[in-house]
């Protein structure tokens, strides 16, 4: 068991039962060309969350904990996209699909679908695809989490108000104690950043516990 500083109370996590989750970390979000900016977001916003992640990473590894990483896409038929995901209706220009410069956005198999140089699954990480915002809906993450015996999940990521916050709210509902862990999380709205770990911890920690990649790192030393 490793002391761990979190809001909205400081407690312990059993390191053996404890994965680390990382959402979305995929260029098609983070690097221009993609699906973040396609939606019209600033994506230089969500690099602040690269190194932080990078940092639990690296703990997280020294220490043989089990490491997940989740990507948003699609099948290349498409056939998995839903009409609101498609073009909400008219309200903004499609992407998904379309031809970008790291290929067909947000489309499995693609250059901008993958994960960045940075934080790149070593062999044995589980990545798990996934159609929606949540990491649970469609996809196998709830049975990898109970066959390892997971109880406690740290989650980073993008974007902290819509994969991340879905990906805890989940979570939750399911009986796993989520801890986000702050700035290895970022959004492309300052505000909802900030709103949204707030939400977390907020009424006692109505959906989990918040803290911070300098925290993660002393827990697993
Ligand atoms: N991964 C994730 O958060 N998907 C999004 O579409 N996020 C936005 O903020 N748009």
């Amino acid at each position: 068991m490793a002391p761990i500083h979190m809001k909205p109370r400081d407690g312990t996590i059993d390191l053996e039962r404890t994965a680390v989750v990382i959402i979305d970390m995929q260029r098609d979000f983070l690097l221009p060309g993609g699906f973040g900016e396609k939606l019209g977001n600033d994506v230089s916003k969500l690099t602040r969350a690269i190194q932080p992640c990078q940092k639990v990473l690296e703990a997280a590894r020294a220490r043989n904990m089990l490491v997940i990483h989740t990507r948003e896409g699609h099948r290349p038929s498409m056939a998995d996209v839903h009409v609101w995901k498609k073009d909400k209706h008219g309200t903004v220009p499609p992407a998904i699909g379309e031809m970008g410069p790291m290929g067909r956005i947000l489309i499995r198999g693609e250059e901008g679908h993958d994960i960045i140089e940075e934080l790149y699954p070593i062999t044995g990480e589980p990545v798990v695809d996934k159609p929606g915002k949540g990491s649970f809906y469609a996809t196998d993450l709830e049975a990898i989490l109970q066959a390892q015996n997971i109880t406690t999940l740290l989650v980073m990521g993008v974007t902290t108000e819509v994969c991340v916050h879905t990906t805890i709210r989940e979570a939750n509902d399911r009986g796993y104690h989520c801890i986000a862990v702050s700035d290895a999380c970022a959004s492309f709205f300052d505000d909802f950043h900030k709103t949204a770990l707030r939400m977390i911890t907020a009424q006692g920690g109505i959906f989990g516990s918040v803290t911070d990649s300098a925290s993660v790192v002393a827990a697993l030393q």
